[in-house]
């Protein structure tokens, strides 16, 4: 595995110009070097000493500490973007806490959401319908019938790690995946009210985090999914999460969840949402973000862009959450493992666990979802012969017979929708 003690790309592209040292560089050669003063606030006298590509501190959102205060046990893969995940033993509540979501920022949390202020925060329904809506929170919560539902989001990049060859971006390896609690309105209730024509194919989605480079009006990510997909009951626009606010990290004070899809279509600091007469060609949604090669090629295949075709759902999945990898149990024993399984398709038909090696599977008690996308407990319990050595590997299985491989799926050139069985060590003591 890559080191990812300095990862600060993109998930998107090798795409330098999101990288800090481009930035600083275009920053210098577009606005002069008396700009930095100015954003500073100050006069910086050693500024002509300011080695190029580094990024002042008091610039680079290094409050990224800061913004992890609330956060328990994150490994931490940039602080800017601010990029953290999840260890699997610490996704064993049913319901994921703040404390234990991850992190995924394509650019720096806005003002607003630091500072709380939703005052005058509105949402408009534009493009391709009969009746543009500019809506206030209050129009939202009041207009609209109010759900609350578990809904899986996961980065299409979640399992990147595990890619041979690597692919560039954060190189998450189990963790950017999780199951809160949200609390909003259908989007599709809201699309219905603003009268969608037949005209429309696709959503895009726009939020008010500001670019890397400091650029105003600069769109970070901006992206979308066909109108069918935002026309099903699952999706919601969100003002909270686990019955509080949202969170500054997660949104504040609006976002979309679209479940089973990729999570960056999932839009944080939701101010627009753009019905298109044609497939999203906004931030990240356009060139190799997000896509796969429409067949499967060879690790390490340069794939023409016209060849590539969107990720839409995700492939089915399941993480090991207890015993922690590593843990001490007692041999000739029944011990329990459990996890979480979840699929982009719905509901999760199976998960088996092996602690030989994948010689032989049992079936694990599967629970079955509260609601639809939200991710499904299992549970099984292991004998583990004699002492020694063992792991534990889970695979989920979708409602099509599709399930996890124990290497890599097919290589793909940004290392998107890794579905790799997830193994755990166990040492049983005599
Ligand atoms: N406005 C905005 N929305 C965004 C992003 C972002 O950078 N800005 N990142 C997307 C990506 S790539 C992911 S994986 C999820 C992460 O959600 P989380 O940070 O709440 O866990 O948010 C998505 N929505
Ligand atoms: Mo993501």
């Amino acid at each position: 595995m890559k080191d990812t003690s300095s990862t600060q790309i993109s998930d998107d592209l090798p795409d330098t110009q999101d990288q800090p040292g481009a930035s600083r560089r275009r920053f210098l050669k577009t606005t002069g070097l008396s700009a930095l003063g100015a954003m500073l606030g100050m006069t910086v006298p050693f500024e002509r000493h300011l080695p190029s590509g580094l990024v002042p501190v008091a610039l680079a959102q290094d409050t990224g500490i800061d913004l992890m205060s609330g956060k328990d046990g994150l490994t931490m893969l940039g602080d800017r973007p601010l990029n953290a995940e999840t260890p699997p033993h610490l996704l064993d509540d049913d319901v994921t806490p703040y404390k234990h979501l991850f992190v995924r920022m394509n650019g720096l949390v806005p003002q607003t959401a630091l500072d709380a202020n939703a005052e005058g925060w509105t949402l408009t329904i534009d493009g391709e319908v009969d009746n543009p809506l500019t809506l206030t929170l209050e129009d939202l919560k009041s207009k609209f019938e109010n759900v609350t539902s578990r809904l899986v989001i996961e980065c299409g990049g979640n399992g990147r790690a595990f890619f041979q060859p690597g692919t560039s971006g954060n190189q998450w390896t189990l963790g950017a995946i999780g199951c809160p609690e949200w609390t909003g309105v259908r989007l599709a209730d809201v699309l219905k009210e603003a009268g969608v024509k037949p005209s429309a194919v696709y959503t895009g989605h726009y939020g008010n985090d500001v670019h890397l480079s400091g650029e105003e009006g600069k769109d970070v990510i901006s992206r979308g999914v066909p109108i069918e997909k935002a026309m099903e009951s699952d999706a919601i626009i969100a003002w909270a999460m686990n019955g509080e606010d949202l969170p500054a990290l997660h949104g504040f004070p609006l976002r979309l969840i679209v479940p089973g899809y990729p999570a960056s279509v999932s839009q944080k600091y939701l101010n627009r949402i753009w019905i298109r007469d044609k497939e999203h060609d906004g931030a990240k949604m356009t060139g190799d973000s997000y896509r796969l090669p429409a067949y499967p090629v060879a690790p390490g295949t340069e794939v023409p862009e016209e060849d590539m075709v969107i990720l839409t759902e995700m492939p089915i999945k399941s993480i090991i959450t207890f015993p922690q990898t590593g843990a001490s149990v007692k041999a000739e024993a029944a011990t329990e493992v459990r996890g979480h399984a979840w699929c982009g398709k719905g509901d999760v038909a199976a998960v088996h666990i092996s602690t030989d090696f994948g010689q032989t599977w049992q079936e694990a008690k599967l629970e079955p979802a509260p609601n639809r996308f939200s991710w499904q407990r299992w549970r099984a319990e292991v004998v583990l012969p004699q002492h020694g050595y063992y792991e534990v590997w889970a695979r989920a299985v979708d409602q099509d017979g599709i399930s996890q491989p124990p290497v890599s799926p097919t290589w793909n050139p940004q290392g998107y929708a890794n579905n790799i069985q997830h193994r755990i060590a166990l040492v049983a003591e005599a």
